[in-house]
C-alpha cells in the first residue's frame, strides 16, 4: 500500500509532537513502520490520507460500537452545539447520562463524569482510600488503568508495549501503597490481605482484561475477589472504561453477575468524544466534594457534546439487540480464525469475549500476563503488518484488545479470516 501522504505527515508531526502521536500506541513501535493518517472513519472502515480503506478492529480503542461517523450520534452533536458547546454549569444532558448508567449498570447508584478513562480511574482510587481511610490498594499485571502515578505500576496496553510498565518520572514513594499480583491467582490475593490486614482500600481490576491482549477471569475469580473484598473491608472497582456498555448494557459486572463498590466508564458513554465516569454505592460516591471530603473537579466534565453523543449512542445499545450482533460476529471471527490455527498447524491462541478479541502467537492458553508475555511478538508485528497491507487494521499491539462494531458485518468477517489464513501461510 502506498502511505505517501501519511509519511509526510508523520515527518511534519515528529517536528512538533512527541513520537509524532499524542498516545503511543498510535507510532507503530511494537510492529514497525509508521502510522497511517486517517483522513475519514465511515462504518466498520477507516479511510487514510492516501486514499488507503481499511477493516477497522481497532474501533478507536473502543468507542466505537456502533461504527464510525454514527449518524444518530453525529446528529445529536450537531443539533447540541447549536445551543454552545461548554456552559461551566450544570445541563440537562448530564442529568440524562447519568441517570442511562444508574438505572443500568446493577451497581451504581450515583456517578460523576470527568473527561477520560484515566481521571475515572485516578478519581476511584481516591475515593475508595477517602471512604475506607486506608492507603493501600492492589492492582494486577498487565491491567491497564491509565497514567496516573500510582497506577502506571506493571501497567499494561501502551506501557507494556514500550517494556516501560513502571514509568519514568513516577516516584517509588508514589507506588508505595500499590500492591501488584498475578490475575487470576486467589491465593497471591489471600496473601496481600494477610500481609497487611486493615490496610488495603481496594482492589482494582478490568474484569476483562484487554490491556495485554485479551484474557478472561477464571470460573469464580470475579466471585472470590468480591468475597474477600467484603470480608476485609476494602472495596471492589471494576475499571469499565473498556468493558462498560462493551460486554453488555450492564457491562462486565452485569454479564458475570457482579455487584463492585465502584465502576470506572470511559469511551462508549461518550460516543467517541472525551469522556470518563465514575459511579457507585450512593453511600461511596456521597464522600465526593461538595457533599464529602474526597475532592475531584474537571473543567469539562459533563459537556454538553460529549453528554449528548454518549446519550445518542447508549440509547442505541438499550435494547440489547446489539450484544446479540455482536456475540454472532464475534463467535464468526472466532469459529474461523480457530479452524485456520488449526488447518495450518500453528501456534496461537485465540482469545474473545463479546466483542473484544486478541490473537496471540503462543502454544499456551493465554489466562494472565504471564502467559500474554509468551506470544511471539515478531510474528505478532508480521501478522499485523500482513494484514495491514491486505486492508485489515488490528491494534498496532499484541498487547491490546481487538474490537467489533455493528458496523461490521458477516462478509468483513469473512474477509478478514481468509486475508489472516493467507497471511498466515506466508509467516509460519
Ligand atoms: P483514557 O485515559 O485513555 O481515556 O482511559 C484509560 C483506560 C483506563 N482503563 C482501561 C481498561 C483502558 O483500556 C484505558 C485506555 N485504553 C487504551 C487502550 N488499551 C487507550 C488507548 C491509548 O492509550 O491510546
Amino acid at each position: 500500500m502506498i502511505r505517501k501522504k501519511s509519511e509526510q505527515l508523520f515527518s511534519e508531526a515528529l517536528k512538533y509532537i512527541p513520537g509524532g502521536v499524542n498516545s503511543p500506541v498510535r507510532a507503530f513501535r511494537a510492529v514497525g513502520g509508521n502510522p497511517f493518517f486517517v483522513s475519514r472513519a465511515e462504518g466498520a472502515r477507516l479511510f487514510d490520507v492516501d486514499g488507503n480503506e481499511y477493516i477497522d478492529y481497532v474501533g478507536t480503542w473502543g468507542p466505537a460500537i456502533l461504527g464510525h461517523s454514527n449518524p444518530i450520534i453525529k446528529k445529536a452533536i450537531y443539533d447540541a452545539t447549536e445551543n454552545g458547546t461548554s456552559f461551566g454549569m450544570p445541563n440537562p444532558f448530564e442529568v440524562r447520562m447519568a441517570k442511562l448508567i444508574c438505572e443500568n449498570v446493577p451497581s451504581v447508584e450515583k456517578v460523576r463524569m470527568c473527561n477520560s478513562g484515566t481521571e475515572a480511574c485516578m478519581s476511584a482510587i481516591r475515593l475508595a482510600r477517602g471512604f475506607t481511610k486506608r492507603e493501600k490498594i492492589i492492582k494486577f499485571d498487565g491491567c491497564y488503568h491509565g497514567h496516573a502515578d500510582s497506577l502506571l505500576v506493571k501497567a499494561g496496553s501502551g506501557a507494556l508495549t514500550f517494556g516501560n510498565p513502571d514509568s519514568a518520572g513516577v516516584p517509588s514513594s508514589f507506588t508505595e501503597h500499590t500492591i501488584v499480583l498475578p490475575f487470576n491467582d486467589k491465593d497471591a490475593v489471600s496473601a496481600a490481605f494477610n500481609a497487611n490486614p486493615g490496610r488495603i482500600a481496594g482492589i482494582i481490576l478490568e474484569p476483562v482484561p484487554g490491556n495485554a491482549g485479551v484474557y478472561l477471569p477464571e470460573p469464580g475469580y470475579l466471585e472470590f475477589l468480591r468475597m474477600i473484598t467484603q470480608e476485609n473491608g476494602a472495596l471492589l472497582i471494576f475499571d469499565e472504561v473498556m468493558t462498560g456498555f462493551r460486554l453488555s448494557f450492564g457491562g462486565a459486572q452485569q454479564r458475570f453477575g457482579i455487584k463492585p463498590d465502584i465502576s470506572c466508564f470511559g469511551k462508549i458513554i461518550g460516543g467517541g468524544l472525551p469522556v470518563g465516569a465514575f459511579g457507585g454505592r450512593a453511600e461511596i460516591m456521597d464522600c465526593l466534594a461538595p457533599v464529602g471530603p474526597v475532592y475531584q473537579a474537571g473543567t469539562l466534565s459533563g459537556n454538553p457534546l460529549a453528554m449528548a453523543a454518549g446519550i445518542a449512542a447508549l440509547e442505541q445499545l438499550q435494547n440489547g439487540k446489539a450484544y446479540d450482533r455482536l456475540e454472532e460476529l464475534g463467535k464468526a471471527l472466532e469459529d474461523g480464525m480457530k479452524s485456520v490455527v488449526k488447518s495450518l498447524k500453528i501456534d496461537a491462541q485465540f482469545n474473545r469475549c463479546g466483542s473484544m478479541f486478541c490473537c496471540y502467537f503462543t502454544s499456551k492458553p493465554v489466562k494472565n500476563l504471564s502467559d500474554a508475555m509468551t506470544s511471539d511478538r515478531s510474528q505478532f508485528a508480521k501478522f499485523f503488518n500482513g494484514l495491514l497491507d491486505e486492508g485489515i487494521f488490528i491494534a498496532p499491539s499484541q498487547f491490546e484488545s481487538g474490537f467489533i462494531s455493528t458496523a461490521h458485518t458477516f462478509k468483513d468477517i469473512e474477509k478478514t479470516i481468509a486475508v489472516a489464513e493467507k497471511v498466515l501461510k506466508t509467516i509460519i
